[in-house]
């Protein structure tokens, strides 16, 4: 009966050092300890009741091992806690010797990148980079470029306007006009900027976006000078073996006119989707400057003639990377834009 009592009393030691060396917070340590020394159900408890139950010889020997697992348990169970508390102290153990988590790394828009890129070609050529007004008048978007006011591009259906004679424009040219007020010939300027339409946002068109014109003024400039700089121009944006194709064309601003293509750099002008089978891809629209621009900023037209010409550079970014939706240059979703870094 006694040995039985301290074979259980030793197997009970033994559980109770694993029960506490396994509690990891200080809940399941009170969890042990209850399991353990608790008053109605604990397994000490439990065997120190049975004590009653020998004989009055045998109960001194019993009752030391009792008192002794007793101690043990309540001296395990508060080193446990020593050590628990101590380690919610120092924080969360950090494994130093882990490699660190990469970076979140920003990219910047691909149609930015396409801007810096025409830009720079262009500074290379002689060209200096422009910026002006996003607001402005009717007068310097419209008038001024030999585009009367009743003409359908300055239609309240096709530009925002945002009081009478006031409005966002809705190409660069406001920014020539402003330059040649400001500085005499010669005059090469680059001009990037948003511009502004009463487009629907669809896969082609959004109300607001991105373009770049060119102008050059001096004596003697001619169409030779225009095609000589847009082929230079092709050749470095798209390489070597680009070529240019003018076909004739109108805008108010400028006499004579022209589209400009560029040879399909995506199929090597054998014909694919892109280029709809043609081998050519439209780029850009060019001209010579209209003598009635030289009339409404003050030069004489019959001394100076210039070469101007006007694109997109996020068609141009969507050709080059073959992006299918122009929303996509919008959304500002980090994984469309990260491809471009
Ligand atoms: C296009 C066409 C063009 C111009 C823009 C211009 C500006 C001045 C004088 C003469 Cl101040 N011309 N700009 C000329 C021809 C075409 O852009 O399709 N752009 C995307």
């Amino acid at each position: 009966m006694v040995s039985e009592l301290i074979d259980e009393l030793e197997s009970l030691e033994q559980e109770a050092r694993d029960l506490v060396a396994r509690a990891e917070s200080v809940d399941e340590l009170e969890a042990a300890r209850i399991r353990l020394l608790g008053r109605k159900e604990g397994r000490l408890t439990a065997v120190m009741k049975r004590l009653g139950e020998l004989s009055p010889e045998e109960r001194p020997r019993a009752g030391a091992v009792s008192n002794r697992v007793k101690n043990l348990i309540a001296s395990l169970l508060e080193e446990r806690e020593a050590a628990l508390k101590e380690a919610t102290a120092a924080g969360p153990q950090i494994d130093l010797t882990l490699p660190a988590r990469r970076q979140w790394r920003g990219a910047r828009h691909p149609v930015g990148q396409v801007v810096d890129e025409i830009c720079d070609i262009l500074k290379g050529l002689g060209f200096s980079r422009v910026r002006g007004p996003e607001v402005e008048t009717d007068w310097y978007n419209f008038t001024a470029l030999n585009t009367p006011l009743d003409h359908p591009a300055a239609d309240m259906h096709d530009t925002f306007y945002l009081a009478p004679g006031v409005l966002l424009r809705s190409h660069t040219s406001p920014v020539q006009i402003r330059t040649m007020q400001a500085f005499k010939p010669p005059i090469r300027v680059v001009i990037p900027g948003m511009v502004y339409r009463r487009d629907p946002f669809d896969a082609s068109h959004a109300p607001g976006f991105e373009q770049i014109e060119g102008l050059a003024v001096d004596e003697g400039i001619t169409f030779v000078d225009l095609k000589a700089t847009l082929a230079e121009f092709a050749r470095r944006f798209f390489g070597a073996q680009a070529n240019v194709r003018f076909r004739p064309s109108f805008f108010p601003f400028t006499e004579p006119s022209a589209e400009v293509d560029v040879s399909c750099m995506i199929c090597k002008a054998a014909g694919c989707s892109a280029c709809k089978g043609t081998g050519w891809i439209e780029i850009m629209g060019a001209g010579m400057v209209h003598p009635r621009l030289f009339d409404n900023v003050g030069y004489d037209r019959e001394k100076y003639t210039g070469f101007a010409f006007g694109m997109g550079p996020a068609r141009i970014a969507m050709l080059r990377y073959g992006i299918p939706d122009i929303r996509l240059l919008y959304d500002s979703d980090v994984r469309f834009l990260q491809q471009f870094s």
